[in-house]
């Protein structure tokens, strides 16, 4: 196998200052056949990466979400690996991240950015946005990986042809993420190398508004995979209201007053949350009876294809 049969994929929206030299870079770890998928850049992103040779197409909607879904959709190669287009990820790293998909190990590796960073890679709200996101995955998957949001990913075509993915903007790392757990690929975290974000480079991530979109997409897609952990939260946010609104209650009643309505409230509060985790248990137990059966269906498909 040539390395022709991997795809290097780098999503840019105007990177004029790195585009070159990330291209470059890959191209002398042997890496030849590079796709860029751009956002309409205003600068001379497509020009560059034309005359560094490679292939270059503008994406027809907005978001790096967009990007890589239409990148995936027309991708025909047996591996690809994703990597930003910033100059933050090191092409150097690209054989440790695409290792273990060549060998057959994994379907989806992810280059682990918070193992060794660069002084000012992160900003210190991005570093713990990222830790509380990663946390929160792991409570709603079950799967504690380490840095989920990361750009540097190789994946086999099995991965990337599986994954249906719905989000357009920031939240696409998040939504890779989940789908390979949901649809039981085979995951291996590298570490890799995270560069600061070259000077005459700006950000196009929003660390409030993508990171509470980010969130909100891990918390909305664990209904339908772990419904425990989305209900019980809702339950557990009743329960608290109830035992606020409940210790008013009994303070008043010590100071001679009786709050009937409050009283009524803070039993309704109560019970509506523990029916929230009957509800979430018995979800629990379809999404097992259903993950049960999809994965015998696609262990029968998968005799039959072989
Ligand atoms: N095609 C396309 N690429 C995008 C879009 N938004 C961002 N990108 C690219 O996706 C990569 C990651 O975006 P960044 O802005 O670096 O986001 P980040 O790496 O999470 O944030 P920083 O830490 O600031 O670098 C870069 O190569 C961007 O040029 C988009 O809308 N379309
Ligand atoms: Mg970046």
């Amino acid at each position: 196998m040539t390395n022709e049969n991997v795809c290097i994929l780098l999503p840019t929206l105007n990177e004029e200052a790195t585009v070159g030299q990330v291209i470059r870079d890959f191209r002398s770890e042997g890496f030849d056949n590079i796709l860029v998928i751009d956002g309409n850049s205003k600068d001379r992103t497509r020009e560059i990466a034309e005359a560094e040779g490679a292939r270059v197409i503008v994406q027809t909607g907005k978001g790096k979400g967009q990007a890589i879904k239409q990148a995936f959709d027309l991708i025909e190669e047996d591996y690809v690996v994703m990597a930003d287009g910033d100059g933050t990820n090191l092409a150097k790293d690209v054989h440790a991240v695409l290792g273990p998909v060549l060998e057959g190990k994994a379907d989806h590796v992810m280059g682990n950015r918070l193992v060794d960073y660069e002084k000012g890679a992160f900003t210190r709200l991005n570093l713990l946005g990222n830790k509380l996101i990663n946390k929160m995955f792991g409570m709603a998957y079950g799967v504690w990986l380490n840095d989920i949001l990361t750009g540097y990913r190789a994946f086999n075509k099995k991965a990337i042809k599986s994954f249906e993915l719905k989000k357009l903007g920031f939240e696409v790392e998040s939504e890779i993420t989940i789908e390979s757990v949901k649809k039981d690929l085979r995951i291996e975290e590298v570490p890799t190398t995270y560069l600061a974000r070259h000077s005459e480079g700006a950000t196009k991530l929003n660390p409030l508004k993508d990171g509470m979109r980010i969130g909100s997409t891990i918390y909305k897609m664990a209904r339908l995979h772990n419904p425990m952990f989305y209900f019980g939260l809702i339950g557990g946010a009743f329960i608290m209201a109830g035992l606020f609104t409940g210790t008013y209650v009994v303070v008043e009643w010590f100071h001679g007053v009786t709050r009937i309505p409050m009283t009524i409230l803070t039993t309704l509060l109560i019970i509506a949350g523990f029916q929230m985790f009957v509800f979430g248990m018995l979800s629990d137990l379809m999404v097992t009876l259903h993950r049960e059966n999809m994965r015998f269906l696609r262990k029968i498909s998968e005799e039959k294809n072989e």
